[in-house]
């Protein structure tokens, strides 16, 4: 069995950038939700639940075609979101370390990734994903459909942000762009770091 994760800080940790209510509505419903529906995917697959969930997503093809939307979907949604919340945290700020030293190597300056993480999050038809990955050794950003993982197509994930309208709705409405912004505030830069840290090992 999958186990939904506990936040890593209170629900109210993220305010005002994401409400309590918001965060609530989001690990308890939402999260919990798609866990529920992988483990029912996965109960009459016995040998595919000894592996980690992010181990299907990278190999979706093996997964039997009657099951193998129900994983991507439920799957995705509880393997981004277990990755989501740790990259947030109460008084984020700017990058430092090694993620610095490549965020400026390939986009030249913060601003310049900033700006283009913020494009791909806001120019998402509908829903997604946006983030920021390794794809052959090279930074990219990247957007998803849906719950669909960078790790499906063979790239790493550093960095996500949730632009499913149940991420932001209940605060910001129909503006994702004021979500977009706020998400800079809090994001945990030192997780960030552990996820690069944690790429080719
Ligand atoms: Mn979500």
């Amino acid at each position: 069995m999958y186990k939904l994760p506990d936040l890593p800080y209170a629900y109210d940790a993220l305010e005002p950038f994401i409400d309590e209510q918001t965060m609530r509505v989001h690990h308890d419903k939402h999260h919990q939700g798609y866990t529920d529906k992988f483990n029912q995917a996965l109960s009459e697959y016995p040998e595919f639940q000894e592996k980690s969930a992010e181990e299907l997503l990278r190999d979706l093809d093996v997964i039997p075609q009657e099951i193998r939307m129900a994983v991507k979907n439920n799957g995705g949604g509880y393997v981004n979101h277990s990755f989501f919340w740790p990259l947030l945290k109460k008084n984020g700020g700017e990058p430092s370390g090694e993620i610095l030293k490549l965020i400026t190597n390939h986009f030249n300056q913060y601003d310049e990734f900033r700006q283009q993480f913020s494009l791909a999050a806001l120019n998402l038809f509908g829903s997604g994903w946006a983030w920021l990955v390794v794809d052959r050794g090279q930074l990219e950003i990247v957007a998803t459909q849906n719950q669909d993982s960078p790790l499906s197509q063979g790239k790493t994930p550093l960095l996500a942000l949730d632009v499913w309208e149940h991420a932001y709705y209940l605060k910001y409405q129909n503006k994702r762009a004021d979500y977009i912004e706020a998400f800079f505030n809090i994001i945990n830069w030192d997780q960030v770091n552990k996820n690069l840290e944690a790429v080719g090992q």
